[in-house]
């Protein structure tokens, strides 16, 4: 058993503090960096056994996303870019809490009950985001890697989206792509270069986006891209990580929450401005109008844009393939309306977390799913996408078919499919507002979101909230959710819920109503009752201001 003596002596020197306990979350571990050392080495050992299992190219993506800088955190990537399966987790979680003592038994387990044959090759992508701490935390996991005799390869700095590329690129013996960088900006470019030729009458302000990279990989990564782009998109770098601080005043995560521009950009009226998270996988645009008002195009606004556009490219085309928006108990209220009574699409909603709402778009001929706070995609099963690459070689298409079925397969190529992307989904959005002459106050107007707002609630343990129906309702502890309908009642068009995040020890608190103060005094009275009847801490919740 000499591989499980190098797993021991290489152990040793990522040493798990004892009675610490962490868990697998809704994307993977995440806490203060200090913290991480063992659980890094423990995710590349993980990785190994994955690739094995599945005779294939695993990866580990060392990032916190849109945490502060001092946090840091992990995910495994399964062979097709999709997120580890939820069994994988429950190992993950079981090898990192294992003292250091019944570590190689604990890998031992799933060995056995995952039937692992240990003599398979194994190779494991490795990619990390800015953080200070992602260097060392990166080598922990090669360590791991290698310690059950695996090939790890280092990508250095990249984005989340990038990786998971590169590994369905690995998986699919390059069909999706090229797993290098140079293969992610030739394919997206292309892609994007092709589309907006349909918009022959671009002026120069439409070409023109300002970005804030939240100080992160993304604007390391847009920088890298800009000379594949041709000036078809010209960007205005912001937060480009050469002074502030990663996701502090700034990126999506920020201006959601706080419904606000981040500092470190002036903005004009009128100007098209997006937001990237710390890991480039989210995406929010917003701009202010001429009398000062902040305008926020969350995901729910992107998914009605992309999902208007395939409609149309659909019809256009002749093809009747069933378009499904995917959407958590984070879509506003208006967004699900219009896209059901307006749009008639099929809207699904499912528990937060990309891996729920990927497995539920997966279920459709096209899947358009996003979070609120602006991570998604659109999926297409492999019948639409031979359905549409069908119609472009077709000799009976006509013309207008025709042309929308090459549009449709440049929009493919597009997409990244194996998870969202910020970079990918802002070429989409710069691609489909163009084609559709649509300026951003027009996307704006499709519909009015509803006031909301979203508070955290800290408890001493938050998992005593359990949620039922796609975390609408609480289901624990007593009385929770009866005194969350009864503060609802006294509201218009109002509708709040509560659930543990799955990212932080706190519990998140989210309400909608006709106005912002409705909507601010619910999400603090929906507080104050988690508070109080689920074991609040520290000072009681204050209104928002
Ligand atoms: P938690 O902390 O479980 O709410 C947050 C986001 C998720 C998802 C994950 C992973 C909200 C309300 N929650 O999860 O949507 O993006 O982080 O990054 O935005
Ligand atoms: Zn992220």
């Amino acid at each position: 058993m000499d591989q499980f003596e190098k797993v021991s002596q290489c152990s040793a020197l990522h040493p798990k503090p004892a009675g610490l306990v962490l868990q697998y979350g809704t994307s993977g571990f995440r806490t203060n960096a200090k913290e991480l050392d063992h659980i890094m080495f423990r995710m590349g050992l993980l990785a190994a056994l994955r690739s094995m299992k599945t005779e294939s190219t695993i990866g580990v993506m060392v990032t916190a996303s849109h945490n502060p800088e001092e946090d840091n955190g992990v995910k495994l990537i399964d062979p097709m870019g999709e997120m580890v399966t939820p069994e994988w987790e429950e190992h993950a979680t079981r090898l990192a809490n294992a003292e250091q003592e019944a570590l190689v038994m604990a890998l031992n387990d799933i060995i056995k009950m995952e039937a692992i044959n240990l003599s398979q090759d194994v190779t494991v992508f490795i990619g990390k985001d800015t953080r200070p701490s992602s260097k060392a935390l990166s080598q922990a996991v090669l360590d791991g890697v290698s310690s059950l005799g695996g090939h790890g390869y280092d990508y250095g700095l990249l984005t989340t989206p990038q990786l998971h590329f590169m590994v369905c690129c690995k998986n699919t013996q390059y069909r999706y792509g090229t797993a290098t960088e140079e293969g992610y900006y030739k394919k997206l470019s292309q892609a994007f270069i092709q589309l907006t030729k349909h918009a022959p009458n671009r002026t120069d302000d439409q070409k023109h986006l300002l970005v804030d990279g939240a100080n992160g990989i993304g604007a390391l990564k847009m920088r890298e891209m800009e000379p594949f782009l041709q000036k078809e998109l010209q960007v205005s770098l912001h937060n480009d990580g050469s002074h502030g601080k990663l996701n502090f005043l700034c990126g999506a995560d920020y201006v959601k929450v706080q419904q606000k521009p981040p500092e470190g950009i002036a903005l004009n009226a009128g100007e098209r401005c997006c937001s990237f998270d710390g890991d480039a996988d989210r995406i929010v645009y917003y701009f202010i109008d001429s009398a000062g008002q902040f305008h926020l195009l969350d995901g729910d606004k992107i998914a009605t844009l992309i999902s208007t556009y395939l409609k149309q490219l659909l019809t256009q085309a002749g093809l009747d393939l069933q378009v499904a928006v995917v959407q958590t108990a984070y879509g506003n209220g208006s967004s699900t309306r219009y896209l059901e009574e307006t749009m008639k699409v099929t809207v699904r909603c499912v528990k937060t977390g990309v891996k729920h709402l990927h497995r539920a778009a997966q279920e459709f001929d096209i899947g358009v799913y996003f979070e609120a706070n602006g991570h998604g995609t659109v999926l297409f099963s492999k019948g639409a996408e031979e359905r549409i690459q069908q119609l472009t070689v077709d000799p009976n298409t006509n013309d207008e078919k025709k042309s929308a079925a090459v549009l449709l397969e440049n929009t493919i190529n597009l997409i990244n499919q194996t998870v969202g992307d910020a970079i990918s989904d802002m070429l989409l959005i710069e691609a489909v507002l163009a084609i559709q002459g649509l300026t951003v106050q027009q996307w704006d107007a499709i519909y009015t979101d509803l006031p909301n707002r979203q508070l955290k609630v800290k408890v001493a343990d938050r998992c005593v909230i359990d949620t039922t129906d796609a975390e609408r309702r609480a289901v624990s502890p007593t009385g929770l959710q009866d005194a969350i309908d009864m503060l609802v009642k006294k509201y218009q068009k109002s509708r709040a819920f509560v659930r543990p995040s799955g990212t932080e020890d706190v519990v998140r608190v989210y309400a909608e109503a006709d106005t912002q103060e409705s909507a601010d005094a619910l999400a603090h009275e929906v507080s104050i009752a988690v508070y109080k009847l689920a074991g609040g801490v520290g000072e009681e919740p204050k209104q928002f201001h």
